[in-house]
């Protein structure tokens, strides 16, 4: 895929992994859709990369298919041609027992890991498979590999992401289009602060004791992903923390 007029649209692009994947893809100087759902956080965004590369944002909630579907089919002509699509929306809420859990947060977590990644995809393949070209980067997590304790529904979630990876590839790949899953271990953003509902203390205690990814690490390797020759799909990249073994493994100096 060439630098010059290629077009990504990032979801989850107001924080963490998205936001630290568009910096990274403006300095490779790929035009950007950044979408959110904190309209300012992503004008914030665009007013820092558009220094760089062209900007359009797009403000919506994966988890409502008529605003993902409006949103994306609205996209000025000169937009409408995505070359790449980074999947990033999504989240954990709480942490809790299979009998202690809240409804609420499963919901949350299936419509928008789940059920929005999908909504997002179905706006976007479609033109890909016209134009017999096009690369989607899930974000998934090693929770996707394992399931840990507490964790039960996330890691569905996050199952799902995997599965969900692997069933585009098979129907993708004869249309030109590659299909990548990353699966980061423990990255420090504000994702353990969403998952204990703004508890930053509990939420500091996750990365306690050892040097965790930064989600420029993620960033990295998704950028890899996608800049690699037309030739090579990467599939699956586990990405842990060096002192993370795995999900629940952790060697920790405290
Ligand atoms: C984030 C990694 O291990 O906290 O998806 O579930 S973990």
């Amino acid at each position: 895929m060439t630098n010059k007029s290629t077009i990504a649209l990032i979801t989850g692009a107001s924080s963490g992994i998205g936001r630290a994947t568009a910096r990274a893809f403006a300095a490779a100087g790929f035009n950007l859709i950044i979408c959110g759902r904190r309209k300012e956080r992503l004008e914030e965004l665009q007013v820092e990369l558009s220094q760089t590369v062209k900007i359009f944002t797009r403000t919506f909630d994966v988890r409502n298919n008529a605003e993902v579907a409006e949103a994306i089919h609205s996209l000025p002509t000169n937009w409408q041609s995505i070359d790449i699509l980074v999947n990033c929306a999504g989240n954990a809420h709480g942490l809790s027992a299979i009998q202690d859990g809240d409804t609420a947060d499963w919901d949350y977590m299936i419509d928008a890991n789940v059920k929005g990644l999908l909504y997002v995809s179905k706006a976007i393949i479609p033109g890909m498979v016209n134009r017999k070209a096009g690369h989607i980067v899930n974000i998934s997590s090693v929770a996707g590999k394992y399931t840990y304790a507490n964790g039960a529904v996330y890691c569905a979630s996050k199952k799902a992401v995997e599965a969900i990876s692997e069933g585009m590839r098979l129907d993708l790949t004869q249309h030109g289009i590659r299909v990548t899953n990353i699966a980061p271990g423990a990255v420090e953003t504000e994702f353990s602060v969403v998952r204990f509902k703004g508890d930053a203390e509990r939420a500091a205690k996750v990365y306690e004791g050892f040097e965790p990814l930064k989600a420029e690490d993620i960033a990295d390797a998704i950028l890899y992903a996608v800049k690699a020759p037309k030739h090579v799909t990467i599939a699956d990249v586990t990405i842990y923390a060096a002192a993370q073994a795995a999900p629940s493994t952790i060697y920790r100096n405290l």
